[in-house]
């Protein structure tokens, strides 16, 4: 198959360690210790560890009670997101100083596009560039991943921790994969990795030669695009903040939801809270996602695009509901998101009055009247007719 058209690089840089790091950065004391930091909500589990922690099993998600076992003599901190969101602040804007397409993924990593830096070094230097910045300005240690394409650039960055800059060429791409396990694959989880084996597939290499068809009855219409990441090609564009946006509510529980209807209320309540902030702000989307985070912190997305402007409670409700029914709930699911992107300003209230069903817009504005005046917690949507 051909190469892409253009050389592109693609930077992903990871912090390490992140709140841990953060940690010791604000008391240094705590240098070369084993420094365990979560807590402070009801689930008692380990947000990340120091890279000494690990040396004695401990890790994210782990029960805070496990690693003190583990770990006895480890270093336990609560957690405080408002000062790893002020730092995560400080290493996004050395991102946006170098290129002017900066993609964050989480608090600690993002993407860098830095295809054509030719004039300002080349793609290599610049990454050293940054890496070494977010050294000395914020004396934090990160891990670099630079390749042409997202899918390599997150996995080299991973390669090689704490402190790594592992440099993936096209060249060498396929090679290197061949012997990883699929899971490496993004979105490759267990359930996937279980049908592959079936057929004998479990390394990457075996998946880059595999027969479509039988890539399509694990992986469906997507089967394609799995078998181009197994081969290292990966054509997804770094996409600014501004171009995502999108208007969404997420909500993280005190435990785990393990059956649908739960799932199904948190989502109706979300969509009900995305629709009226759609609705004041004027706007209507095309799109409709649903995120579910699971208990072990695997995290996926599904979106439906429907063709016409979706801006109702209803509507979004009924498109998210309907992604997830197909979603296995069972192990545990500790946040729900909906959102809904593509977004449009209807210039004039007509367009919006799409919806055949007038009750169904009374409906909605009544809600919207009372949120309005009275705070958004007012009402909360619910399944008419449950029991609580
Ligand atoms: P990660 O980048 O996954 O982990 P890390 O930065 O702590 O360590 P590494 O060097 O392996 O990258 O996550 C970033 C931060 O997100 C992490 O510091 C704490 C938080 N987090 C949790 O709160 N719970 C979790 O289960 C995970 C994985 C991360
Ligand atoms: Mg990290």
């Amino acid at each position: 198959m051909k190469q892409s058209e253009h050389q592109r690089w693609i930077m992903h840089v990871d912090m390490d360690a992140f709140y841990a790091s953060v940690e010791i950065l604000d008391n240094p004391d705590l240098k070369g210790l084993p420094v365990i930091v979560g807590g402070r909500s009801a689930r008692g589990v380990v947000s990340t560890c120091s890279y000494e922690a690990r040396k004695f099993g401990v890790h994210s998600a782990m029960p805070l009670f496990e690693a003190r076992r583990l770990c006895p003599h480890g270093v336990y901190l609560p957690v405080r997101p408002h000062r790893y969101a002020e730092i995560s602040g400080k290493i996004m804007a050395i991102f946006r100083e170098t290129s002017p397409l900066v993609e964050q993924l989480s608090i600690d990593e993002a993407f860098l596009d830095l295809t054509g830096m030719e004039r300002l070094g080349g793609a290599e230097t610049i990454a050293h560039q940054v890496q070494d910045r977010i050294q000395e300005e914020l004396k934090l240690s990160a891990s670099v991943g630079l390749a042409p394409n997202k899918f390599l650039a997150k996995l080299a960055s991973d390669m090689d921790k704490p402190h790594g800059f592992v440099k993936i060429t096209p060249e060498e791409a396929e090679t290197m994969l061949a012997p990883m396990p699929v899971t490496k694959i993004f979105g490759i989880g267990r359930s996937a990795e279980d049908k592959l084996k079936q057929f004998g597939i479990e390394k990457i290499g075996q998946l880059a030669s595999a027969d479509v068809t039988i890539l399509r009855k694990v992986f469906g219409i997507n089967a394609e695009q799995v078998k181009r990441l197994a081969r290292g090609l990966d054509e997804r564009p770094v996409v600014n903040e501004e171009e995502a946006k999108s208007i969404g509510k997420e909500n993280t529980f005190d435990y785990d939801l393990t059956d649908f209807e739960s799932c199904r209320d948190e989502v109706l309540d979300l969509s009900g809270q995305v629709g009226w902030r759609l609705r004041r702000e004027n706007l209507a989307g095309h799109t409709v996602t649903l995120k579910v985070k699971f208990a072990d912190f695997h995290t996926i997305t599904r979106s439906s695009t429907g063709d016409r402007l979706i801006a109702w409670d209803e509507e979004i409700f009924s498109l998210a509901e309907q992604m997830l029914r197909k979603i296995n709930v069972k192990p545990g699911v500790r946040l729900l998101g909906v959102s809904v992107s593509n977004l449009f300003r209807p210039e004039d209230e007509p367009v919006l009055g799409f919806a055949e069903d007038e009750r169904m817009q009374r409906r909605n504005r009544a809600i919207d009247s009372l949120k309005s005046k009275f705070g958004e917690n007012i009402i909360k949507r619910g399944i008419v007719g449950k029991n609580k």
